[in-house]
């Protein structure tokens, strides 16, 4: 076995005694717990983006610049509604655009979303007010980390999770940073992909979603609030998934009335030190090596809220963005013990077809799109349930933190009257998507092992049946290198008695067997897979020019923005054919690539890293094991003539 890189000495003493304190403070927490009594608040809708804001402190500002977006992360005070005296303890989030729940944005397939985010997160620096928790532990990122890593953690990566994009617009977790005070970066989202039942070039219908990806911090990060959604619309008119007319509340944007995102993540409100004065209602982040979970579950933010819905049907984009719980959504009639059939129509990478379901498992990372049919049941009372684990681990490892307070999600209350019929039949929201006999030849097999040594979470990867190095993250070094356009099957296994998601950056993969045998219909066309403990699953997947929109550092001819980094792939010709360096066969560290922890820049040392095929990562989703470090790295041959296209060619 190769010498695994690793923390130090510190860093693992450091990591133990935070897993011994948290544990320590879960089980005797003195903390003031928030109170809330459920189904008293209504669901939040979260403002809802579509090119051309800027958004800022709660304030979203039509901009001059139709097609882009600008987003300012920042800290504030936000009335959680239903806490005990929310009005008097607002919780301090971390949000984009000052916004709790995060925006949404939403945008039709193929049109180029340009985003630039902007940090000016002021607790991530460790001065006031970020303060600390009831146990005295800091809660900011400026001193190092909750794995016990020292140094300066106070920038942003943005990963727009499930986008073909460019490795500088994918929230690199090693780099492409922007720090607070300020810094910035632009992302380029063209919309487009390309796959064996996909000629169009243009991205499917589904719900994608954004959130930090900075390596050590992500977790803490995605706690206070960094993450929002976004769903691509393939066809702008199409009359077959449920939509309805459009709602506006208080002027702002809040989408369609039948087309409801539901982001469910669990929190735990207690007090903490904010600027030296201890508050109530805060959310103050506790690192747990197994993964960090809450005791309150909120949807859109708020604790068990219900949702006044017609007696028709809708289309819910549900999404869990961490950190760590995984749900067993059920939909019961309030004091029924019968199971509701819910359509799921959309899997991670795209609208695939109707699947009926009575157990919807949801874990981090993962979105399904489900039509709920609310018409038999005008008048009546709806519930979400959580089925605790019952049917797998909720959370990774020991199922003591699945109680009755995490058992129920959200109410829908059914009223009876329709305010616009659309006569939706399920059975016709269907997309064609490719199987694994649609990827074929297989050009290479790998396989990938994700387990636990010790007091690390650790990611195997190797080829041809071979297991690679016992190993954990290490920003140097790929572990990957599938040549564009061709095939590859990858045998992905969990051995141990973990529940893990499992995500591959950048483009989608296709189920082939689970566990041996058939791939569930609810499973098959994805970017995260769920793996409950001892499971093994085989996919494909084909790296194309779609999927990876390369990054030409030198063609500053395609950039009208001139110093504007990425280039803007427009799409008009400009900037083809660009020449890349031999990056075939190497996958030792290059000696351009930034370290583990250096800041890198978009110029330099970085574009160089990029033209040598760029960067993905391949990681667990519960977040505080990417933090330790289940995490590491493919990257795209270049075709043999060395040429690849930067832009997706229609
Ligand atoms: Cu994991």
């Amino acid at each position: 076995m190769r010498k695994r890189r690793t923390y130090g000495a510190r860093g693992i003493l450091a990591r133990g005694t935070l897993f011994a304190a948290a544990a320590l403070w879960a089980l005797s927490s003195g903390v003031a717990q928030a109170t809330h009594t459920k189904f008293t608040q209504p669901l939040p809708r979260p403002p809802v983006l579509t090119g051309g804001e800027h958004v800022e402190n709660g304030v979203i500002t039509p901009g001059a610049n139709p097609g882009s977006i600008s987003i300012v992360a920042t800290d504030r005070d936000i009335v959680v509604p239903g806490l005990a005296n929310a009005s008097t303890n607002p919780t301090r989030f971390w949000t984009f655009g000052g916004f709790v729940p995060p925006p949404t944005l939403r945008f039709p397939t193929g049109k180029t979303l340009n985003v630039k985010f902007t940090n000016n997160l002021n607790d991530i620096k460790g001065t006031n007010p970020s303060g600390t928790d009831a146990q005295g532990r800091f809660q900011g990122l400026a001193n190092g980390t909750q794995s016990g890593l020292p140094g300066s953690r106070t920038e942003l990566t943005v990963h727009h999770h499930g986008s073909h994009v460019a490795p500088s617009s994918d929230g690199w977790a090693c780099g492409y940073y922007f720090a607070t005070g300020g810094g910035s970066l632009n992302y380029v989202f063209p919309n487009r992909e390309s796959d064996a039942k996909n000629t169009t070039g243009l991205e499917r219908g589904t719900t994608q979603w954004y959130h930090n990806h900075r390596v050590d911090v992500t977790g803490h990060t995605a706690w206070k609030g960094l993450s929002g959604g976004h769903s691509i619309i393939d066809d702008p008119n199409d009359p077959k998934l449920p939509k309805g007319p459009a709602v506006i509340e208080g002027g702002v944007n809040k989408g369609f009335l039948y087309d409801v995102s539901l982001t469910i993540r669990d929190l735990t409100f207690a007090s903490a030190n904010i600027g030296g004065v201890v508050k109530a209602n805060q959310i103050p982040y506790t690192f747990l090596f197994d993964g960090s979970v809450g005791d309150h579950l909120t949807v859109n933010s708020v604790p068990q809220p219900f949702l006044n819905v017609e007696p028709t049907k809708y289309l819910f984009r549900f999404l869990v963005p961490g950190n760590a719980r995984k749900y067993f959504m059920r939909l019961r009639q309030s004091g029924s013990t019968s199971n509701i059939t819910m359509v799921q129509v959309m899997q991670d990478a795209g609208i695939t077809g109707p699947v009926n379901r009575t157990e919807i498992p949801i874990g981090i990372a993962e979105r399904v799109g489900v039509v709920i049919d609310f018409a038999p049941f005008a008048g009546k009372t709806l519930i979400l349930q959580n089925n605790q684990g019952a049917s797998g681990q909720c959370v990774p490892g020991p199922s003591s933190t699945c109680t009755t307070a995490t058992s129920e999600i959200m109410q829908f209350r059914v009223g009876t009257t329709v305010t616009q019929q659309e006569n939706i039949n399920v059975a016709n929201i269907t997309r064609a998507f490719p199987r694994a006999a649609d990827l074929t030849p297989v050009a290479n097999t790998r396989t990938v092992n994700f387990t636990r040594e010790g007091s690390h979470w650790t990611i195997r990867l190797g080829v041809s049946g071979r297991l690679g190095d016992d190993r954990i993250m290490d920003c140097g070094r790929t572990d990957a290198d599938p040549v564009i356009d061709t095939v590859e099957e990858w045998t992905v296994q969990n051995p141990g008695n973990w529940t893990h998601s499992i995500h591959t950056h950048d483009v989608d993969q296709i189920c082939v067997s689970r566990n041996g045998g058939a791939c569930p219909a609810s499973d098959l066309f994805k970017e995260v897979w769920p793996f409950p403990p001892n499971t093994t699953i085989v996919f494909r997947l084909k790296p194309t020019d779609f999927t990876q929109v390369a990054f030409d550092p030198d063609a500053t001819a395609c950039n009208p923005a001139g110093a504007e980094q990425p280039p803007n792939p427009d799409n008009t010709g400009e900037c083809q054919n660009v020449d890349f360096a031999d990056n075939s066969g190497d996958l030792t560290t290059p000696t351009f690539t930034p370290d583990r922890h250096g800041t890198a820049n978009v110029t330099g040392d970085q574009a160089r890293a990029e033209a040598g095929g760029g960067r993905y990562m391949i990681h667990c989703h519960v977040i505080e094991h990417e933090d330790l470090a289940m995490m590491t790295q493919w990257r795209v041959r270049s075709n043999p003539d060395g040429t690849r296209n930067d832009v997706p060619k229609i």
